[in-house]
């Protein structure tokens, strides 16, 4: 429906400031609604007393919508995002995935029966939606992110208000689209178009709401838990990360060249996992980073539909003046800058938010462009000349959302991951995912886990259901 607020935001496509749309702008008296919209159906509406497997039925079913729609939905991403095309159906071909994943799981975590020595008495565990869940996502990974937090959510037989980024809203507009295509009956899935302050916030205050979780920046993370705690709802935080690539001398060199890369110029760095810092042993410092330098002077910048470009823009403008900043940073703190660090003067990038893969050399922990999450193209390098120094480096942050080791020691990559404080650790690689398993921060990237089991297990209430079958007086207080 049109949004009660009555603004209106142009959406701009970030590789050449076209524009994608104009649409409505959603405010506080749409989340109202949509709230209200939800909690009607929670209460009310048949999806909580769903059979599970017929839930998990409907998402197989959104899944195979997201295949038939696939060219669309990369298209739009591309549009909003500016990311290249052939990465957007990447990234659909993963929601996919998580669709299928939780479809096929929804009715796998029932509960279980508790053994109480007593024969006379059935004591179960089972679980139960949590209600009304604010779901609030960012602009890298539109589709995806939301992908993390909707189906579980379906799956569990929650209703839910979604809240996209208002620069890339677009696949979110699509994705209930088809969830009502498959089935979904009135009033499950609602969404609400606008910024943060007004449409997003009463998410995180508002009384109906019993779960907010929530992807973003740490800063709107922490007001979206100190606003969560007045009705102390239950609180999902993804905060992002400042992720340690380590590598040792014994690596494979030219994986772990090719894809130190990969970790840190993917989507031009606007990846919560993004391996910003590369940690390296001393001793191959020089010849790693000459070429890390030299293939990073050669990666390709360009708008979605350029078959040539290796990546894209950023998000905005405002994002781009802040990596500038935080670069600025740290050639003021001594950092010695290798690559990068100017706007392309191509003159067909001049329309984009266009930053160029940037390598700040000789950094240290005490510098904010090793502290700081610039978001951006930025990789930073800094040195290690043993195993505890490594380690020591890789967990001198604030986040701890992921992380690599690189080494063909067995035990060593082992006791490195045994010792990294994250949620994830790639030993030899870097990047990849899967829906099977969690994903999520320690320290301050975050609170709780999305997919694997425990991405459900966020969505769900536990409940223990004692049933005395031979019920008899006590005489307690006979
Ligand atoms: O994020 P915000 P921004 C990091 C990255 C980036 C920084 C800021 O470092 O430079 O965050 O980006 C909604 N109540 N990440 O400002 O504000 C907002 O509308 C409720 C890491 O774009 O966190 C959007 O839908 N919601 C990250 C969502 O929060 C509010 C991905 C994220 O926006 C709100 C993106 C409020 N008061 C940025 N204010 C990751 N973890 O992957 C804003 N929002």
């Amino acid at each position: 429906m049109a949004a009660r607020a009555g603004g209106r935001r142009e959406i701009r496509c970030p590789a050449d400031g076209s524009l994608v749309a104009e649409i409505d702008e959603a405010g506080p008296e749409d989340t109202d609604l949509a709230i209200a919209a939800a909690h009607r159906a929670f209460h009310e509406g048949p999806w909580p007393r769903t059979p599970a497997r017929q839930r998990g039925d409907l998402l197989l079913r959104v899944a195979d919508l997201l295949v038939r729609d696939k060219a669309q939905l990369a298209r739009e991403e591309s549009l909003d995002t500016g990311k290249r095309l052939v990465e957007s159906e990447y990234d659909i071909e993963d929601v996919v995935g998580v669709f299928r994943h939780y479809g096929h799981v929804a009715a796998e975590h029932a509960g279980r029966v508790v053994d109480t020595g007593n024969p006379g008495v059935v004591s179960r565990i089972v679980r139960e939606p949590v209600g009304v869940c604010g779901l609030i996502t960012p602009w890298n990974y539109p589709l995806l992110q939301a992908s993390w937090k909707v189906a579980p959510c379906l799956a569990a037989g929650n209703t839910f208000v979604l809240k996209p980024s208002e620069l890339t809203p677009h696949t979110a507009i699509h994705l209930v689209r088809l969830l009502l295509e498959a089935g979904l009956p009135a009033g499950v899935a609602n969404l609400v178009v606008g910024s943060g302050p007004h449409a997003g916030a009463p998410l995180s205050e508002d009384p109906r709401v019993d779960l907010v979780s929530f992807t973003g920046g740490l800063a709107t993370g922490k007001a979206v838990m100190a606003a969560a705690s007045g009705t102390v709802k239950r609180v999902a935080l993804e905060l992002g990360g400042k992720n340690p690539n380590v590598v040792f001398a014994d690596a494979d060199r030219a994986a772990a060249l090719d894809l130190a890369l990969a970790a840190v110029f993917l989507h031009s760095g606007q990846v919560c996992s993004a391996g910003a810092r590369l940690v390296i042993e001393e001793s191959i410092h020089d010849e790693f980073v000459d070429a890390v330098v030299e293939r990073a002077g050669r990666i390709r910048l360009g708008g979605p539909f350029d078959d040539k470009a290796q990546t894209g823009p950023l998000t905005s403008a405002q994002h781009r003046d802040k990596v500038e900043r935080y670069v600025a940073a740290g050639i003021a703190e001594g950092a010695v800058l290798r690559c990068g660090g100017v706007r392309p003067d191509d003159p067909a990038l001049a329309d984009g938010f266009y930053y160029p893969p940037t390598v700040l050399d000789r950094c240290s922990s005490a510098m904010s462009v090793t502290q700081d999450e610039s978001f951006g193209p930025v990789l930073t390098v800094e040195t290690f000349t043993d195993e505890d120094e490594a380690v020591a480096i890789a967990n001198d942050s604030i986040y701890g959302l992921a992380g690599a080791v690189w080494t063909q020691d067995a035990g060593k990559a082992q006791r490195v991951a045994a010792r990294l404080r994250m949620g994830t650790v790639w030993i030899n690689d870097y990047h990849p995912y899967v829906p099977q398993a969690e994903w999520g921060g320690y320290k301050q990237s975050g609170i709780g886990r999305e997919l694997g089991r425990a991405g459900l297990d966020e969505y769900q209430e536990t409940k223990h259901i004692w049933h005395n079958i031979d019920p008899a007086a006590q005489g307690w207080f006979a």
